[in-house]
């Protein structure tokens, strides 16, 4: 079996001990940070399809999470690059009653080396946090809202509107997600959308530069 298959393995099977060195080790083969951290997103796609037919539970999709979480800390300082230019600050986090984190972290440390001063909010966090935050801290100008559930895009919904009716300016609101599309984005009035983390932080350059 090959190293990076042996991640995807571990990481199904939610060994979060055995996976940052693995994931040393399918470095030092010669393998790419980003192979790596796309393998690991489709273990999570094998783990989530196994709890849709009741083969997995919620400690399992939770023991998968923190296995991925501790593979992608050894790829980090791989997949994001010093930055020397300040693009503004961007507060970040999960919409309220979501409790998923993975996404979102990868989204932040994108935007992070695109140049972001990123202040991450965490998960469930609602949309008068979201208020609170671009309030308390300087120069402002992205707000990310990730969400992964179906349930929660209400919660996106009402915290995109709460930030727009807010009378706050000088910032763009990106929106995205598993059950996140462009459509959606637009119609409750985001500035943009992306689907995947790479994607986040070109847009997010787009939409302050703009
Ligand atoms: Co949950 N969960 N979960 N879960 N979970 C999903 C999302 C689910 C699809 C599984 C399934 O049924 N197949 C399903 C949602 C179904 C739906 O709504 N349609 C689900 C469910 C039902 C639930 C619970 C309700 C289960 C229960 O309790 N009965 C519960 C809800 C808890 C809550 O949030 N209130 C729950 C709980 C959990 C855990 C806590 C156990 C755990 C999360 C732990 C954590 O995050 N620290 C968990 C996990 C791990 C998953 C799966 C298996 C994996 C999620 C993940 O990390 N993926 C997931 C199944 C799946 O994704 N296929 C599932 C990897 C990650 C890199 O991808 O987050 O999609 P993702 O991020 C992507 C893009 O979406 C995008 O970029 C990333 C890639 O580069 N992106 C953005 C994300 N945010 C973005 C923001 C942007 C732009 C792009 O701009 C701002």
């Amino acid at each position: 079996m090959s190293k990076i298959q042996e991640v995807k393995t571990m990481v199904e099977t939610g060994k979060a001990k055995l996976v940052p060195g693995l994931v040393q080790e399918a470095l030092d083969e010669g393998n790419a940070a980003g192979d790596i951290l796309q393998a690991m997103i489709a273990s999570m796609g094998v783990v989530g399809d196994k709890f849709s037919k009741g083969e997995a539970y919620v400690p399992e999709m939770l023991m998968s999470a923190k296995a991925m979480s501790k593979g992608v800390d050894v790829l980090k300082p791989l997949l994001t690059g010093e930055s020397s230019s300040s693009l503004g600050t961007c507060v970040i986090g999960t919409v309220q009653g979501d409790l998923h984190d993975i996404g979102k972290n990868l989204v932040a440390m994108m935007l992070e080396s695109a140049g972001f001063n990123v202040v991450d909010l965490g998960v469930d966090v609602s949309a008068d946090k979201f208020l609170e935050a671009i309030k308390q801290n300087q120069n402002v100008n992205l707000v990310a809202c990730s969400g992964l559930l179906t349930t929660t895009m209400p919660s996106m919904r009402e915290t995109v509107q709460t930030l727009k009716a807010s009378g706050l300016t000088g910032f763009k609101v990106i929106v995205g997600g598993a059950p996140v599309t462009q459509e959606m984005a637009d119609e409750i009035g985001a500035d943009g959308f992306a689907s995947d983390a790479g994607s986040a932080a070109v847009k997010a350059k787009e939409l302050v530069k703009a």
